[in-house]
């Protein structure tokens, strides 16, 4: 029944199933953390691994897990991201055969569809490299800037407008710590389950400046209870951008099956699959 990483073994479908399953029950046991889930931190944890691709050199991506080591691990974009690496630590203990770098994005899978998010095809063949493939920092978005900046980076990795903005809504979920980014706050009043609030929000609420010492982040003005970051708002500033926002805010299925699809191409940018067959996860009862 275990499964060892020597000799010639490829694993089928149903063990990377039992890894889903281990993760979906750690995500129930661990339910104390932050807002109640791991969950976001692990979608953060696999986007930032695939996030540093660069399209034109073909470097970068989640081939190779390279965040596990200093340089990389401590880029400021990084920070805290260490907590979900841990939480993933038993399942490396139990599962040795799978690579760092197919567990992570694997996790991003089981995390999003955990959160009621909609099923997003995986399939396996990363391996984890060494720390001389550390990308340089500075790959990963800046979220004090605005169109320019995101279309600079995300166009890097391969991405056009609509995808962009079907990927920013991965910011329903999860908050922003002032001790990571300097940020603080959720984006909706359900972090832990996938919608299409965030599109919603941005649309229907009046955000203004938040007056504070920290960085320049907006706020709802009714609750005062929300968050966007200059990023964020940059999406209904730009013309392009937002007539995705006002699509995702009317039609919650176009956003899921956007969603589901660029969640997949992020997740894969950089590896040298040798196999084209992917696999859906059963998400847990
Ligand atoms: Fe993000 N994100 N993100 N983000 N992000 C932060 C948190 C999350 C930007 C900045 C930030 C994506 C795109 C962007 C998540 C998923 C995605 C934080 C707070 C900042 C800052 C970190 C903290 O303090 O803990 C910027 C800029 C962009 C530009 O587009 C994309 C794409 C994804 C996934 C597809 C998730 C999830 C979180 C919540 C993490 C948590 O710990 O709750």
């Amino acid at each position: 029944e275990q499964v060892k990483a020597a000799g010639v073994f490829t694993p089928k479908q149903e063990y990377y199933q039992k890894v889903y399953d281990k993760i979906a029950q750690l995500l129930v046991e661990h339910d104390n953390y932050d807002d109640g889930s791991y969950g976001p931190v692990l979608v953060r944890l696999a986007w930032h691994a695939s996030g540093t691709y660069d399209a034109e050199t073909k470097t970068g991506g989640s081939n190779g897990a390279t965040m596990r080591f200093p340089p990389e691990g401590d880029h400021g974009a990084n920070a805290g991201l260490h907590a979900a690496r841990d939480f993933l630590d038993p399942v490396k203990k139990e599962f040795p055969w799978i690579t760092y770098s197919d567990l992570w994005t694997l996790a991003g899978v089981a995390a999003i569809q955990e959160m009621q998010g909609p099923k997003i095809p995986w399939r396996p063949g990363r391996n984890d490299r060494d720390v001389s493939y550390c990308t340089p920092d500075g790959r990963l978005p800046d979220a004090s800037k605005e169109q320019k900046h995101l279309r600079a980076i995300f166009n890097r990795m391969g991405f056009n407008d609509q995808e962009i903005v079907a990927l920013s809504g991965a910011h329903a979920l999860g908050r922003c710590h002032t001790d990571r980014s300097g940020f603080s706050g959720p984006w909706t009043f359900s972090p832990t389950t996938l919608t299409n609030d965030y599109y919603k929000l941005l649309m229907e609420e009046k955000w203004a400046y938040k007056k504070w010492d920290g960085p320049k982040q907006f706020e709802d003005v009714s609750t005062k209870s929300l968050m966007m970051l200059p990023t964020d708002m940059a999406l209904i500033k730009d013309k392009s951008f937002k007539s995705y926002v006002e699509k995702y805010a009317k039609d919650n299925d176009a956003f899921f099956k956007d969603f589901s699809n660029v969640v997949m191409k992020l997740f894969e940018l950089g590896v040298p699959f040798e196999t084209e067959e992917r696999m859906t996860f059963k998400p847990s009862e």
